[in-house]
């Protein structure tokens, strides 16, 4: 399978997180980029396709903030990377408030999606790498791997959180609407709750949104990825949500992505999207189930065998040291 990465994805690189009260170094590392570099020798360099499918999906005003976070935060004289404390709690009016501490706090949800210095050059061209990839199958390849990192699922139209910035599954999903795919199905197979993605595509009858992760009752980002969240408006009955409980072993996950699949093949998509994260993994550090690496080549097949020309995006997964193996066995699923 072809797989794309451009070297300024390393740009970006938060040093700390806040993570159960402690500030501690960051899960999304390079190290991460180094053991997929190293377990998939043929990637390729990706291509630039400029802004304007970026635009599609985030609004105007968060890109703006994007772009200019760390640089008003040096300004603002603080060190280090660009972080939230303070956030407007539902209901508050909207303002148009400068200070960088409160337009962090406006665009963030989270303490885990710090903005660095190189973040905006390395989101700009991970979205690049979702798109070429996208390109790939949209020119009549059966599947393609697009090493997105920093993750994207978890950021919305307008906001960031749970590591993520850009969407870089939405912007593919979208620009293949505006390339002639009629029906686009995203079928989240990372750990956590794809929020971001179902929040862009809610109200959406075209893009079938599916999620397979940890019960938010347990699990961040606890406020989507209920069950009961099913689209609304034109979107009604067109997201679904398969939360399982926390030590979830291979046998009952395979049940639910059965699931899952059938109703993505039900869609008809002409296209099929995977946000693919390893944190399924038995030992993720910040994750609870309980998959093997071998799983993972089963997991390939079956989403292989609904024989819908495919993207897999990179998402989570943050045991290091298996991550390569864990992301080769999974492509190695759809064969060559
Ligand atoms: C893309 C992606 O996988 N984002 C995940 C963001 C998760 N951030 C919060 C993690 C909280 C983990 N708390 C459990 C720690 C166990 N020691
Ligand atoms: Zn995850």
């Amino acid at each position: 399978m072809k797989s794309y990465f451009a070297e300024q994805q390393s740009l970006h690189a938060p040093a700390l997180e806040l993570q159960n009260g402690e500030m501690v170094p960051h899960a999304e590392s390079q190290a991460r980029v180094d053991a997929i570099k190293s377990a998939l020798p043929g990637l390729e360099a990706s291509r630039d396709f400029g802004i304007d499918p970026i635009l599609a999906v985030h609004t105007p005003a968060y890109i703006d903030f994007l772009k200019r976070a760390h640089c008003d935060w040096v300004e603002a004289g603080r060190p280090g990377d660009a972080f939230p404390y303070v956030f407007p709690v539902r209901g508050r009016r909207p303002l148009s408030l400068t200070r960088i501490d409160a337009e962090l706090g406006q665009y963030a949800y989270d303490c885990g999606t710090p903005v660095a210095a190189g973040t905006w050059d390395a989101v700009y061209w991970n979205a690049q790498t979702a798109l070429t990839g996208l390109d790939h199958v949209m020119q009549g390849a059966r599947h393609s791997f697009a090493f997105c990192r920093p993750p994207g699922h978890h950021a919305g139209r307008d906001y960031m959180g749970g590591y993520s910035y850009l969407n870089n599954v939405a912007i593919a999903a979208e620009q293949a609407r505006s390339r002639g795919a009629a029906k686009v199905a995203v079928l989240d197979v990372d750990y956590h709750h794809g929020n971001g993605t179902q929040d862009i595509f809610y109200e959406r009858a075209d893009v079938l949104t599916v999620s397979l992760h940890a019960d938010p009752k347990s699990d961040y980002p606890f406020y989507w990825g209920h069950a009961d969240e099913r689209g609304q408006g034109a979107g009604a009955g067109f997201n679904r949500n398969l939360p399982m409980p926390r030590g979830t072993v291979w046998a009952d996950y395979k049940q639910r992505l059965s699931d899952a699949l059938e109703e993505v093949a039900q869609f008809q998509p002409d296209l099929l999207i995977i946000p693919y994260g390893a944190d399924t993994f038995v030992g993720d550090p910040i994750s609870f189930f309980s998959i093997e690496t071998a799983d993972y080549t089963e997991m390939g097949m079956l989403i292989s065998g609904v024989g819908l020309p495919t993207l897999i995006c990179m998402e989570g997964g943050y045991a290091v040291d298996a991550l390569g193996a864990n992301v080769a066995a999974f492509i190695g699923g759809f064969g060559t």
